[in-house]
């Protein structure tokens, strides 16, 4: 068990040391509350049956938002989305209609300053005491000071993917270089590559960030200069890259790409698909020697969700140790759910694309977050290097 838990800790003590303070015990608001000594009634739910979920796309397992319906009786509306810049845009628009949303901490902190969402009460939200204190004490550090706002969905890491077979035929004699962001970051390897399909995710904030941790700067400058540096790398591969993919999972399993800047848990699912496919070629997600980029996905209630009650109550939900196992199980992604490693199927909890190992995570980026100009600024440098061609 002892063994199981390692790569929590090292991922807190990595992540703290990152912003200069030491790992810190559970803040007192996750204590167990004290136990009352009268039963008080518990109060009555009188909102509309209804809750408006926005979440990643393939993110839940099947079944999951059934069980709730089914077991609460509420109505879930659950639309999907594939950026954090997606999911930003709707909440600065507001009115959004969604009562949850899932932003990736990087977008989080911003949305938090910036008064898009809402504290939570965790009175009702019992199985918090569930989640892994020091991943909590990672977020409260870094994005989410008290834990008041958020709660982890799923975490995991930006990386390379690749069709193994393929990648082999294309680079023929040439061996596979010792760090997997040649790959797609190196004409040399671009060049051979882009014959059988080269994707990097189409967002600004998950390309500039590996591109910069490539060139040695921080992945979450906030400095316009680095990202003048990090295009004028990129636009050196610009023409092998073929897909700018909103839909990485289909690209890789489908044969469209060969490798790819992705999301770890993707990359493992278009894996099983593909297999599922009946396809002999093998996917792997890559630990590049140089380290990948750590995500945290939290669940968090818009600042105007017209459902709290139901929110706080889907929130519980999943924070039990058999759903957040679920997720795991299905999604490829680790969870923060302590409580629920001991269901963790064996094959996913072996995984060390999943469940990384110690060693791995020191060399990992932590994530951090950008000012509101900084994201501009990247987003137009992005602009311009994807249309350059
Ligand atoms: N299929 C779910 C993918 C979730 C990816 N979230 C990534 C956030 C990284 N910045």
């Amino acid at each position: 068990m002892m063994k199981k838990y390692l790569w929590s800790f090292a991922l807190s003590a990595i992540v703290l040391a990152g912003c200069g303070k030491k790992e810190e015990p559970p803040t007192p608001a996750l204590a167990p509350a004290p136990v009352a000594t009268a039963p008080a009634a518990a109060p009555v739910n009188t909102e509309e049956k209804v809750l408006n979920i926005y979440n990643w796309a393939d993110y839940v397992p099947e079944g999951m938002i059934a069980t709730f319906e089914k077991e609460t009786g509420i109505k879930v509306n659950y639309d999907t989305f594939e950026t954090n810049e997606a999911l930003h845009a709707k909440l600065v628009a507001g009115n959004s209609g969604y009562d949850i949303v899932v932003p990736g901490s990087v977008f989080a902190k911003p949305q938090i300053e910036g008064g898009l969402l809402q504290p939570l009460d965790k009175s009702k939200i019992p199985n918090l005491a569930n989640l892994d204190a020091p991943i909590l004490a990672t977020l409260a550090a870094k994005t989410d000071p008290d834990n008041k706002y958020l709660v982890p969905w799923a975490w995991g890491f930006t990386t390379v993917g690749i069709n193994k077979t393929k990648v082999a035929k294309a680079l023929g004699a040439m061996p596979m270089p010792e760090n997997a962001w040649d790959l797609v970051f190196k004409p040399e390897y671009t060049a051979k590559l882009k014959s059988c399909g080269i994707a990097y995710l189409d967002s600004p904030t998950e390309i500039i960030p590996v591109a910069l941790h490539y060139l040695g700067k921080d992945a979450y400058s906030n400095d316009p200069a680095d990202y003048k540096l990090a295009t004028e790398m990129l636009a050196k591969v610009r023409k092998d890259v073929r897909i700018f993919s909103s839909t990485m999972i289909d690209d890789i399993a489908g044969g469209k790409a060969c490798v790819a800047i992705g999301w770890s848990g993707d990359i493992n699912i278009a894996a099983v698909r593909a297999k599922e496919n009946q396809s002999k070629d093998e996917i792997e997600s890559m630990l590049p020697s140089t380290g990948a980029l750590i995500f945290f996905d939290t669940m968090a209630l818009t600042k105007d969700a017209k459902h709290p009650n139901n929110a706080h109550a889907f929130i519980d939900f999943y924070l039990r140790p058999e759903n957040a196992a679920l997720m795991a199980n299905e999604m490829n992604y680790p969870t923060a759910n302590k409580a629920a490693m001991d269901q963790i199927n064996p094959e996913i909890a072996g995984n060390k694309t999943i469940f990384v190992e110690a060693d791995y995570f020191a060399k990992m980026i932590p994530p951090s977050s950008f000012s509101n100009e900084a994201r501009e600024a990247m987003a137009n440098a992005y602009n311009s290097f994807k249309k350059g061609k």
